[in-house]
């Protein structure tokens, strides 16, 4: 669905927005998402008028947490930035944590800010003041990768040019760039000498220092037990062809988590358990096991082995990653130090077939162990669908159908649902800040679009409520999408602290509902998805219910549109989702 603007575009640029929007339309960047302010009206008149609302076409949000979520899903399917247009000072407040969170999950976005104009005696009385601050920036440069605020329309295309080379750059990241209002509303003195968009975006090679791959790779190949903890990679067929490559010619266990994008067949022999959000207890014993371990980019290298190995490992570490960068003195999201033997600077996807070729086909195959994958949930005592149910009742309703999980519940159960494409899983939030799920879904929906892959994000009851209105913008562009609720009826995630809270001190743990439960009265989800136009269907409480709800869904996703399924699912995590590092510290979210 594309809104028509009506009359000719303007020919050529006549406004210092008008710089900034044929920027944009250089940089091919296909959409913009925002949420309308008059801090940029200057730039929303050339998005329209000058652009005529393409290339970039503009994606109406209703909130700006949502236009960045939406372009926070588009980047994990694609690796491409979407621009998002917020509103100065308060539209850049609501969209922060959504910032927080792509920048956590390094995924490139591009995001354009505004300010009342830098010079007072242009200031409006009153609501020019108020979207004016000092250094607005501000506001944001602890977790972007770069801000600016260029003060004329030469300045704001080169500073979009070096935003973009940012953004896309590994390790990549959002950027910020904060037009002054006077910039854009002024008419140009003169037109700009043209620019050749593509000598600023060069490619940046890090191309992996070939000593140290010799390094990994001979200890690599005298290892008894090598391992590979594999993290951040991208969603490259081919990449993950040759991560399974290496493992098999390595014989070496593999462990993934559900923090970051589906990245080796999780269902393979070598790959030692079902992923979660933490460290299984076998995952953990693989690791503590193991004489090599070779991280493409894991989150936490240092927590995941001190978590296994209770301390420093003995282990050799390889790691591999780029993500030093990006850390700075605000954000402790780098995590902890790790303990690292040979460093290899460069991204995963580049050293893999270098490393593969150093190691050679001398090492003769390791036999695969046998694991069992068997997987039945629990029944549940009182006859209540668990998330497991859901699990398996949607995978049921789906059949063959390729699918791509955009965003998954809290409560998932990795065991559930094997992952053998780099799009089969998205990642998660990155940031852990929730609300992003619906918003996350409908960028990645935006991506799939016209391809065979069913996009479906499974929410928690608490995250959905928080984002639910990005999928207006879902169902008013025409963007198919499938949200399944796993609707516990609480921020359960927290319900477990204050159960853990009550137990260590010795107080009611019955009290641990209060302040938790969404009930009396039961929000009706289904309802919050058809007044926005989506189908809405449930909530349902039983098996056949939901094999009926699901499948309708689907039906209605395959037919291009939005539905969203509430299903009534008890409160619970098992001890896998939990985590070994939760069951003993009992932090989690
Ligand atoms: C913006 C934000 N507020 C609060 C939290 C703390 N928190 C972590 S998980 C959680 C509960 C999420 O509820 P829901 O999505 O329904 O999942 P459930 O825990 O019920 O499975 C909360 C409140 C958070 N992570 N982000
Ligand atoms: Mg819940």
């Amino acid at each position: 669905m594309i809104e028509q603007p009506a009359g000719t575009p303007a020919a050529a640029p006549q406004f210092g927005s008008d710089v900034v929007a044929q920027t944009l339309r250089s940089l091919q960047i296909p959409y913009i998402t925002l949420n309308p302010g008059a801090s940029f009206r200057g730039l929303h008149d050339s998005l329209v008028n000058f652009l005529g609302n393409r290339d970039p076409q503009l994606l109406l949000c209703l909130h700006e947490e949502h236009a960045v979520a939406i372009a926070h899903g588009y980047a994990k399917v694609t690796g491409r930035p979407l621009a998002v247009a917020v509103h100065s000072n308060v539209g850049l407040f609501h969209a922060t944590m959504a910032i927080f969170n792509a920048w956590c999950d390094r995924m490139p976005v591009v995001i354009i800010g505004a300010t009342g104009p830098v010079d007072a005696t242009r200031r409006r009385p009153w609501i020019d003041w108020i979207h004016t601050a000092r250094d607005q920036g501000a506001i944001v440069r602890s977790y972007v990768k770069w801000d600016d605020q260029p003060a004329s329309p030469a300045a704001a295309r080169e500073s979009l040019l070096r935003a973009m080379w940012h953004a896309e750059t590994a390790p990549r990241g959002p950027v910020y760039v904060n037009l002054d209002a006077h910039m854009q509303e002024a008419p140009l003195d003169a037109p700009l000498p043209p620019v050749n968009t593509t000598r600023y975006l060069p490619v940046a090679s890090a191309a992996p220092d070939a000593g140290r791959i010799r390094e990994a790779a001979a200890l690599l190949r005298s290892a008894q037990h090598p391992l590979l903890l594999i993290g951040r990679v991208s969603r490259s067929a081919a990449a993950w062809d040759a991560r399974v490559a290496l493992a098999e010619a390595l014989g070496a266990d593999v462990v993934t988590d559900l923090k970051v994008g589906a990245a080796f067949p999780t269902d393979h022999p070598l790959h030692v358990d079902a992923p979660g959000i933490l460290l299984s207890a076998t995952a953990a014993k693989a690791i503590a096991g193991a004489d090599v371990i070779l991280s493409l980019d894991w989150v936490d290298l240092a927590g995941t082995l001190h978590t296994a190995c209770g301390g420093e490992p003995a282990a050799t570490v390889i790691q591999v990653s780029l993500d030093h960068v990006l850390h700075n003195g605000w954000s402790m999201d780098h995590q902890a130090h790790p303990p690292v033997d040979v460093f290899i600077a460069a991204e995963p996807d580049a050293v893999v077939p270098p490393l593969q070729q150093a190691i050679g086909a001398a090492n003769a195959p390791r036999a695969l162990a046998q694991r069992d994958r068997s997987f039945a949930p629990a029944p549940s005592a009182n006859g209540e669908l668990s998330t497991d149910d859901l699990a398996l009742a949607l995978r049921a309703a789906l059949g063959d159908r390729r699918v791509s999980l955009a965003h998954l519940p809290l409560s998932w159960n990795g065991a559930c649902w094997p992952f053998r494409h780099p799009l089969d899983f998205l990642g998660s939030d990155g940031g852990g800040g929730i609300g992003a799920g619906p918003g996350i879904a409908v960028g990645a929906a935006l991506a799939l679009r016209g391809t065979d892959v069913l996009p479906v994000a499974i929410c928690g009851d608490g995250d959905f409520l928080m984002g639910a209105t990005a999928l207006w913008t879902a169902v008013h562009y025409r963007i198919p999408v499938l949200i399944v609720v796993a609707n516990n009826r609480s921020f359960y995630n927290d319900e477990v602290h204050q159960e853990r809270m009550a137990r260590a001190r010795g107080r009611p743990v019955e009290n641990k509902w209060i302040g938790q439960r969404m009930s009396d009265p039961d929000i009706d989800l289904a309802g919050i998805g058809r007044a926005q136009g989506a189908q809405g269907f449930g909530p349902v409480a039983t098996g056949d219910d939901l094999a009926t709800a699901l499948a309708a869904a689907v039906g209605v996703v395959t037919e291009g549109g939005v539905a969203v399924v509430d299903v009534r699912v008890q409160p619970g995590y098992t001890p896998s989702m939990m985590g070994v590092a939760a069951a003993a510290s009992g932090r989690r979210g």
